[in-house]
């Protein structure tokens, strides 16, 4: 783990475009950023899901067209706090569907709290955590004969290219059977005065959130990252539908990681890019399921027209 961490941080800062992946935002002090920024004011994405969650569990039972009878599995990948799919485990639970609730995820801590709340809140549902990679786990369901509902939010699938979020979908539709369902959240896109702040909050977690990467290197890979000397700089454009975030150097430095083994020059000016959240329009949730067997068959939004849940059949 640490081995890989440093190799990926050796490759991103020894590059000519600087950059860092964003999945290593995600240690304990980034966890509870993440949490603080859901609930921020500027940031509307969580907001906007949990309306759609609010309010349309029952479009979502129609669109998949389940057999009452017939158990299923609801999985959920990177099931977080499960806030949103509570309203659905309560949909499901009043109107006596028969399910399993799977929800993967790498963080075991993650799993447990989620494991604890539910028993506390929806004791009656039935939950079996699986914790580690997900095409792995999912692989591993893949001979269940029960059909599944796969549930990706968040728009986490903006947190990739068009081009890995095509390679993670056609991925997942090899673990699916014919029939199997996928309801995956997706940001639309929208103007810069909505998007920007809410990667540049007034509050300034967003920026520590980016920053904890470089705090991050200096903890677990014994660098020695001045935080001072480092800007949180995110981007967006409306017509290209992309929010990058950046580290840009205030200053001509000289970066030690002692466990790289390695120093890395900046300019000032120069950028780290830490993190891509794609925004979508149906083409471009179109382009990026191609080749991977789904078919759209509906589309939640909330009631800003902020956010979209997809829906698609195997
Ligand atoms: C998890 N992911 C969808 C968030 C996003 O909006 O891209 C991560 C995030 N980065 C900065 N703020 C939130």
């Amino acid at each position: 783990m640490l081995e890989q961490f440093s190799i990926d941080v050796d490759q991103g800062l020894s590059s000519e475009h600087k950059y860092l992946p964003s999945k290593y935002f995600y240690d304990k002090v980034g966890d509870a950023l993440f949490v603080k920024i859901m609930a921020l004011p500027e940031y509307y994405l969580t907001r906007a899901e949990m309306d759609i969650f609010e309010q349309q569990t029952l479009s979502m039972l129609n669109a998949w067209a389940l057999d009452k009878h017939q158990h299923f599995e609801l999985i959920e990948l990177g099931a977080g706090d499960g806030s949103k799919t509570k309203k659905l485990l309560t949909t499901l639970k009043r109107k006596q569907y028969n399910f399993d609730y799977l929800p993967i995820d790498i963080s075991a801590n993650a799993l447990d709290q989620l494991e604890a709340s539910l028993a506390r809140e929806l004791p009656d549902i039935k939950v079996h955590k699986q914790q580690g990679d997900y095409f792995k786990i999912l692989a591993s369901l893949k001979s269940s004969h029960h059909p599944k509902v796969v549930l990706f939010l968040g728009s986490s699938i903006g947190n990739m290219s068009d081009e890995e979020a095509n390679g993670f979908l056609i991925q997942l539709g090899k673990t699916l059977n014919p029939q199997d369902k996928l309801l995956l959240g997706a940001d639309l896109i929208k103007p810069e005065s909505l998007v920007l702040p809410a990667y540049n909050d007034s509050q300034g977690v967003t920026r520590d959130f980016n920053l904890n990467l470089l705090a991050r290197i200096n903890r677990e890979l014994g660098g020695d990252f001045d935080l001072n000397q480092f800007k949180h700089d995110p981007s967006y454009t409306q017509q290209e539908g992309i929010a990058k975030s950046y580290l840009t150097s205030l200053a001509d430095q000289r970066i030690t990681v002692k466990h790289t083994g390695k120093q890395y020059w900046f300019k000032a000016g120069e950028k780290i890019y830490t993190e891509i959240s794609r925004k979508y329009s149906d083409e471009i949730i179109q382009n990026i399921i191609e080749g991977s067997g789904f078919q759209m068959i509906d589309k939640l939004t909330d009631q800003n027209n902020l956010f979209a849940d997809y829906i698609f059949n195997k």
